[in-house]
């Protein structure tokens, strides 16, 4: 950036990369810096509006802030129809492998065609704009056609991550209120089948309000059809009602584009809204500049479509920029520590964005298995997640990206639907912080009472400017938004994260301080883990927490007490981790669940988990004033 000495391990952007970059580093800061409203609507320009925007941001009622006011789009007629109306239109829109080793691809053309006949099909079963429907698939190809179809027509997609269960998806399908949804058969994870589809009608047995299930064949196995619900997607698509051509629902700016559950402080998981117009500046901007798309960038975010990592950069970022996107169906390791390698040099990708735990997991197999593989194709790498360990990143940086791939460690959340504090391709780097807010950002990091704290010193991190992928509410909880987010520090966006900052202005994130547990770079709450455990007959009271794991990041950790009648025992425990399984989702499953009879309580009888992880780490519990014991 400048010439000013910076401290700790530094390391810098070669010639290249700083030449090659969208991003003129300090001029971007600038800009944005100078006048913020102007700096997101110059790039709103580089986008297609039906009408254009009377205000760039609204923020007459904060924190319910509104972006492009008046301005009318649609966010799958900019990541397809635009493109296929230029020389893109044959260029590959997405690539994709199974983890069998099968492979898709899709132009531009073929993408908007397949969205285009789903669309027809989700509105000839009665979805009209606002309606909810909800898609539980693993990655494939169908998942995003049906993101990009609900789009299209201004229907809102809530997504559910494929890794979820009964309960997970139950929860999310009622809270919604869908009126569809589309499930594959089955996926495949780790060479073995996970029945989708008979989770899904365990879960529609408690949810009321879906009319038609649409299932994608994928694994080909046996599955239930319930007669006047349930109906084969590759036979709708076949029908000549699906055909090639489906106006596009001219949207308001402000009008949403879907929900996405995320897991929070307490009780159950919040939907947490985005727009069609704000959030495609966000995503479209922040992928330009970070990752340095180009047009002839083949980019993989190896994240999972069903959390906002794979909203916004496998699906929109990638499609809005006119790249090309891949999607990798199954588990790194499958067959062999090598899959990934194998893909990066078979498909030339330009770009990986992986989280930590990925990293560490591959890490444990050696160097061996990338350098049986050519990686030269690799220009930047990216993180994203949880902290980078500094001994990943420089594993990452040097095995991987040969030295020559600088490392975006990206820090967001589901909430702010785009990349918050991350470098740009020119930027030192330091292993282990992500470096600076993006640029037009103002961030900080206080203390109990709001004020800034020291250099150095940790602090809670809150956002002080608003910024147009931001959510907008908690689908039918405003006041929750406001309470949860806007009102622990006045005019501030709480985190939920603890980090510092340096003598540079880099910031460090050290992690949650609410009862957020990220697991393998997973978002899960301790509240649904608990109330998963309760739903056991043998549990009378649950606590969960998080504690270091080498490769997950996190590992859950439940205390539990037996109701009366019930014994302790080793089958017991498995069991009740199986129980957690079917009705969460195998990423909830606790790795060690201890039987207690008694757990630390505040006077008002909340549960003290700092206590419990305190006193699991061996460490001294803090402040336990509050305490009831
Ligand atoms: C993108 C995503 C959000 C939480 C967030 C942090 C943690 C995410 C980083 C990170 C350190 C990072 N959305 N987090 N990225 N911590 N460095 N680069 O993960 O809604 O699922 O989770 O994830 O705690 O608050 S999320």
């Amino acid at each position: 950036m400048n010439d000013k000495q910076l401290t700790g391990e530094v390391y810098y952007p070669s010639k290249d990369v700083i030449k090659h970059a969208n991003a003129k580093c300090e001029k971007l800061y600038e800009e944005a810096e100078k006048n913020l409203e102007g700096f997101w609507e110059k790039e709103a320009k580089n986008l297609k509006w039906f009408k254009k925007w009377n205000k760039v941001l609204d923020d007459s009622e904060k924190p319910f802030y509104k972006w492009f006011v008046g301005g009318k789009t649609n966010i799958a007629y900019n990541c397809l129809d635009v493109h296929v109306e230029t020389y893109r239109r044959n260029k590959l829109a997405l690539i994709w492998e199974g983890e069998k080793g099968e492979f898709r691809s899709f132009s531009y053309f073929a993408l908007r065609r397949e969205v285009c006949r789903f669309s027809n099909i989700l509105k000839s079963l009665g979805v009209k704009k606002g309606d909810r429907v909800t898609l539980y698939m693993g990655r494939i190809p169908e998942l995003m056609i049906g993101m990009l179809a609900c789009a299209r027509i201004g229907a809102i997609h809530s997504v559910v991550y494929g890794g979820f269960s009964v309960e997970a998806l139950h929860e999310r399908l009622e809270d919604s209120q869908s009126k569809v949804l589309i499930v594959a058969d089955g996926s495949y994870q780790r060479g073995k089948i996970v029945q989708l589809k008979q989770i899904a009608d365990e879960a529609l047995q408690r949810a009321a309000t879906v009319e038609s299930v649409l299932v994608v064949k994928r694994t080909g196995e046996d599955v239930y059809m319930e007669p006047g619900r349930d109906m084969w997607y590759h036979e709708l698509m076949n029908l000549p009602i699906a055909n090639n051509s489906c106006s596009v629902e001219q949207v308001d700016a402000e009008d949403p584009l879907f929900i996405l559950y995320t897991s929070g402080t307490t009780g159950k998981p919040k939907a947490i809204l985005h727009t069609h117009g704000g959030y495609m500046v966000g995503t479209y901007t922040t992928l330009k500049y970070v990752f340095d798309i180009h047009e002839d960038d083949r980019f993989w975010c190896a994240a999972d479509p069903g959390w906002i990592t794979g909203h916004s950069y496998i699906v929109y970022g990638p499609l809005l920029n006119g790249a090309t996107s891949f999607m990798y169906e199954g588990a790194p390791t499958h067959p062999y520590p090598n899959r990934w390698w194998q893909m990066i040099e078979k498909y030339g990708i330009n770009i990986l964005y992986t989280a930590p735990t990925a990293i560490r997991g591959l890490m444990r197999y050696g160097e061996a298995w990338p350098n049986r593989h050519d990686l030269s194709s690799l220009r930047l790498l990216g993180s994203v997640g949880e902290p980078i360990n500094p001994e990943a990143w420089k594993w990452y940086y040097r095995v991987i990206g040969k030295e020559n791939c600088p490392i975006m460690d990206t820090w967001w959340q589901t909430e702010t639907g785009m990349f918050m504090i991350t470098p740009l391709p020119c930027t030192p780097l330091k292993p282990g912080s992500g470096t600076k807010p993006f640029p037009g950002l103002k961030m900080d990091i206080v203390d109990e009472d709001g004020k800034p704290v020291k250099t150095n010193e940790e602090g809670y991190l809150v956002i002080k400017t608003p910024w147009p992928a931001m959510m907008r509410t908690i689908y039918n909880d405003p006041d929750r938004y406001v309470q949860q987010y806007w009102s622990r520090f006045p005019g501030m966006y709480m985190t939920g994260d603890s980090a510092k900052r340096d003598e540079d202005g880099y910031y460090w994130i050290i992690g949650r301080v609410d009862d957020v547990i990220k697991v393998s770079g997973y978002r899960l709450g301790t509240a649904e883990i608990e109330s998963a455990l309760v739903s056991h007959p043998s549990i009378a009271e649950a606590a969960a927490i998080g504690l270091p794991h080498d490769v997950k990041g996190n590992a859950i950790h439940a205390f539990v007490i037996l109701r009366v009648g019930y014994e302790k025992s080793d089958k017991l425990i498995e069991e009740l981790r199986q129980h957690v399984g079917h009705e969460m989702g195998p990423i909830a499953k606790p790795e060690h669940i201890d039987f207690v009879d008694s757990l630390p309580k505040t006077r008002s009888g909340k549960i003290m988990r700092r206590v419990l992880k305190a006193r699991a780490l061996g460490l001294d519990p803090g402040n336990i004033s509050t305490l009831e014991e």
